[in-house]
């Protein structure tokens, strides 16, 4: 039997199988990875010391921005670089995982048949323990697999987005002509977020509108350290490309040559310990819920003999023992 057939998949043999380049076997991890429970837990732990050589970026911005044509070729300048690029297109207003992305799929449609390149689609619903957990597991499963450099593309225009875009090393975000999106942006809180800002769809009026607010606003809110440069592209052409993947590569050395890089990957793994730390104590308390000690302890409480500070405190030191 093939260790990545039928319902049973084993982690650790589907993820040898994956490093092997074994595409299928990848692609039902990811989705072990979605679905959450048991065995992606198993699968955390065997792809988390496997990951750390693995760069990410993130592309982040409102849809329509170009995000996808945009990611479609950076996947080209990654494949001239000598890269294994593996690609997540989460769009978190998407009912159905896959379906639904299927304009992303389509749009770098020409690095489908590279076997050098993993592309896949998510969307929010089906995960269990929600989609912010599960796009940095995904970052580390691809990484495991070989992929030294994984581009994530995400909309940013909520809260979620944001979580999901500050998962990456860098983090670009795309905009349009105009200052509409480049207010949005700094709405939605991607401005502390951006490493990168590209102004997309130059071919339409408004670009210098575009840059000069963005400008701005970063004269407002970024007093030192690394300036967001702001590019303009025309991705449909591949216009500006080269100027993108440059200035990535400088700012990956910044990151690296200021120490910054370890910083913020260890800021995030403290991020992710403690939303699955309180996700734990959720479950416990939810669970605690039905229990006895709970029902005697809401008995009292109704009987006017314990204040509910002190119910709490009852039963937290129960939960901890
Ligand atoms: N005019 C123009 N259209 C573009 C450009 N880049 C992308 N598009 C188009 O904009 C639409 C949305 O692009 P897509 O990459 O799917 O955007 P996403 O939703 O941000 O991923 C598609 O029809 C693209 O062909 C550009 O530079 N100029
Ligand atoms: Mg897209």
């Amino acid at each position: 039997v093939s260790p990545v057939s039928g319902r049973e998949l084993d982690p650790a043999r589907a993820l040898e199988a994956a490093r092997q380049g074994d595409r299928g076997a990848l692609a039902r991890l990811v989705s072990l990875v979605e679905a959450g429970g048991p065995p992606a837990r198993r699968l955390a732990a065997l792809t988390f010391p496997l990951a750390e050589g693995s760069y990410s970026v993130g592309v982040t911005g409102p849809p329509g921005a170009g995000k996808s044509t945009l990611t479609d070729g950076l996947i080209a300048k990654a494949r001239e670089a000598g890269h294994q690029v593996g690609v997540l297109a989460v769009d978190p207003t998407s009912p159905v995982s896959g379906g639904a992305l299927l304009g992303d799929r389509v749009r770098m449609q020409r690095h489908a048949e590279d076997e050098a390149v993993f592309i896949r689609s998510m969307a929010s619903r089906g995960h269990r323990g929600g989609l912010a957990a599960a796009v940095p597991e995904t970052i580390r499963l691809l990484a495991a697999a070989g992929m030294d450099l994984v581009l994530v593309e995400t909309v940013g225009v909520g809260q979620v987005e944001v979580e999901v875009a500050s998962t990456t090393d860098s983090t670009v975000v795309v905009v349009n002509p105009g200052w509409g999106d480049a207010v949005q942006v700094g709405k939605a809180g991607l401005l502390e977020l951006a490493d990168l800002f590209v102004v997309n769809k130059a071919d339409r009026p408004g670009v210098e509108e575009a840059v000069r607010e963005l400008s701005s606003m970063l004269d407002l809110s970024r007093p030192g350290g690394w300036r967001p440069p702001i590019l303009a592209t025309v991705a449909s052409r591949g216009e500006g490309l080269e100027a993108v993947w440059e200035e990535l590569e400088k700012h990956r050395t910044y990151l690296e040559e200021e120490g910054e890089l370890a910083r913020r990957r260890q800021d995030r793994l403290l991020a992710e310990l403690r939303a699955a730390l309180s996700d734990l104590i959720d479950a416990r308390i939810s669970s605690a819920f039905g229990g006895e000690l709970v029902e005697s302890v809401k008995a009292e409480m109704a009987a006017g003999r314990l204040d509910p500070g002190a119910a709490a405190r009852r039963i937290a030191d129960a939960l901890a023992s």
